[in-house]
């Protein structure tokens, strides 16, 4: 299988820390952003929304970091990434969602503010824009900190794709310094997931 990645990106981050968790290679190709690699012609054939990430199996081409996860999960049922039973596995489907709708738009607003505008020279961070998405960050983190209170996993008593999503979104929450200590809950358990060997293999 083929991985169209750049391996910054935290939506690649959740794709292969899901592979690495599992064991599967991944031939991976990383796309330079600096150079529009990611909205050629080739790719955008791949990709009509020039993202990443985007899996090539065969014939199959599957774009979303999320749908990804599922189909890389449903590889190996025994890891228990996708639970078997079925209220379960919604579930863990419900966090991704809840991540995709939710959570990660906020940690992306900030992630572009703090981390990528100065990074690219497109100027100060807009500090409406900031203050706005810490806002909605706190209420979100606040729905997950309750969840997680008195448990070690977001969804049962193993790790599944809920907690790879929803860490990968975390990525840099110390370098856009997100609100997190607001959230112990949060915190303990993101700390958990960033000991996985997995995660230290993809860091960028
Ligand atoms: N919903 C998509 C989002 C993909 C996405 O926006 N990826 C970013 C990197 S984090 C990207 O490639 N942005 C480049 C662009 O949109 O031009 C997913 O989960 O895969």
């Amino acid at each position: 299988m083929k991985l169209y990645m750049n391996p910054l990106s935290p939506n690649v981050r959740r794709v292969r820390l899901t592979a690495a968790v599992l064991g599967l290679a991944l031939e991976e190709k990383t796309l330079e952003f600096a150079k529009g690699e990611h909205k050629n012609p080739e790719y955008l054939a791949l990709n009509p929304n020039g993202a990443v990430p985007t899996l090539v199996d065969g014939e199959f081409v599957l774009t979303e970091s999320r749908a990804i996860m599922q189909y890389l999960a449903s590889k190996k049922p025994e890891s228990g990434l996708l639970p078997r039973d079925e209220q379960a596995r919604a579930d863990v489907t419900r966090w991704q969602f809840w991540d995709a709708s939710h959570f990660s738009p906020q940690a992306a607003t900030v992630v572009f503010q703090r981390l990528l505008k100065p990074m690219m020279g497109m100027g100060d961070p807009d500090a409406a824009k900031v203050d706005e998405a810490l806002g909605n960050f706190r209420r979100y983190a606040a729905v997950l900190d309750k969840r997680l209170a008195g448990n070690r996993f977001v969804v049962g008593d193993t790790m599944t794709l809920a907690d790879l999503t929803l860490a990968s979104t975390l990525m840099y929450a110390k370098q856009t310094e997100l609100p997190l200590a607001d959230f112990p809950n949060v915190q303990a358990w993101l700390a958990r997931i960033t000991e996985l060997e997995a995660w230290k293999k993809t860091a960028p």
